[in-house]
C-alpha cells in the first residue's frame, strides 16, 4: 500500500506525458528535414549519427546490465585476476576509430559542399547589429533593416499590459522580411558591425556566424515557397532574443515585382538624404 502511494504521482506524470494532449503532440524534439537539399543532407547525417550512437549505447549498456545481473557478488561471482589484454585494447581502439572515420567522411563532404558558393544567382550581404539585421542586395541596389515587429516589441516590455499570447508569431516576426526567389542559389555574405551574431534559419540548414571584420560565405537554395523563420544564434547582448529572422521565399515573378518596389523605395530614400 505504501509503495503504491509512492508510485502514484510518477504513474500520473507518465500517463500525462504519454496521453495525446496537444502539448505533447506539438513537442518536436528532432531536427527538421527543412526545405533545401542541403538541409535534408544535414538531417540524414544527423539521423545516421543518432542511430550509430543508439546501437553503441544499446551494446555497451546491454553488456553492462548483463554483467551486473549475472556476475554479482550475491551470486558468488569471483573477480578475474588479469591486469590487461592487448587483444581487447586493440579491438576497443580500432573499432571506435573506424566508426569515427565512417562518420567523418560524409560529414566533411557535406561541410565542403556548404561552403561551395559557385554558380550562385543572387548575392545578399547580411549584417548583424545590435539588435537587428541589415540586408543588402548588392547587385540590385536594395538595402534595408529587418527589426522585430512593433507589436511584439511593445508586448515584451515590462508592464506593457499586452498579453504576448495575443500577438501573432510573438518574437518571431519582423517588419521587413528577407525576400528571395524559389529554386535559386542564394549566396549570403555574412558579417557583423558591432559584436558577433549568427544568422540561423533551421529550415535551410544555415547557421553562419556574423563576425565584425570578417565576411563569411554561405548559401541556400529553397525549393518550396513560404515563410521561414530563424533567430540570432550567438549571444550578442541584452536584446539577443529580440532579433528574429524571417525569409519569404516567393516565385520568381513575385520576387521581380518586390525587387522593383524596393528599388523605388531605396532610391527615393537616397534622394531624400
Ligand atoms: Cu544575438
Amino acid at each position: 500500500m505504501k509503495n503504491r502511494k509512492r508510485f502514484l504521482p510518477l504513474a500520473l506524470a507518465i500517463s500525462g506525458l504519454t496521453s495525446a494532449s496537444p502539448a505533447w503532440s506539438d513537442l518536436a524534439l528532432n531536427m527538421t528535414p527543412g526545405v533545401t537539399a542541403m538541409s535534408r543532407e544535414i538531417y540524414d547525417l544527423h539521423m545516421l549519427t543518432l542511430w550509430i550512437c543508439v546501437v553503441i549505447a544499446v551494446g555497451v549498456y546491454g553488456v553492462m546490465v548483463y554483467a551486473i545481473i549475472n556476475f554479482r557478488k550475491s551470486k558468488g561471482a569471483v573477480p578475474a585476476k588479469f591486469t590487461h589484454s592487448y587483444t581487447v585494447e586493440v579491438i576497443w581502439t580500432v573499432i571506435p576509430a573506424l566508426i569515427l572515420v565512417a562518420m567523418a567522411v560524409p560529414a566533411a563532404r557535406t561541410l565542403i559542399k556548404m561552403q561551395d558558393t559557385r554558380g550562385s544567382e543572387l548575392t545578399i550581404k547580411v549584417t548583424g547589429l545590435q539588435w537587428r539585421w541589415q540586408y543588402d542586395y548588392i547587385d540590385d541596389g536594395v538595402r534595408f533593416y529587418s527589426t522585430l515587429k512593433r507589436d511584439a516589441n511593445a508586448a515584451r516590455k515590462k508592464g506593457s499590459g499586452v498579453d504576448p499570447k495575443t500577438v501573432e508569431n510573438y518574437l518571431l516576426d519582423v517588419d521587413n522580411a528577407l525576400v528571395v526567389p524559389v529554386n535559386t542559389k542564394v549566396r549570403l555574405l555574412v558579417t557583423g558591425s558591432d559584436v558577433i551574431h549568427a544568422w540561423w534559419v533551421p529550415a535551410f540548414g544555415v547557421k553562419q556566424d556574423a563576425v565584425p571584420g570578417y565576411i563569411n560565405e554561405v548559401w541556400f537554395n529553397a525549393e518550396t515557397e513560404g515563410t521561414y523563420r530563424g533567430q540570432c544564434a550567438e549571444l550578442c547582448g541584452m536584446d539577443h532574443g529580440f532579433m528574429p529572422i524571417v525569409v519569404r521565399v516567393t516565385s520568381r515573378d513575385q520576387y521581380k515585382t518586390w525587387l522593383a518596389s524596393q528599388r523605388t523605395q531605396t532610391s527615393s530614400l537616397a534622394q531624400a538624404q
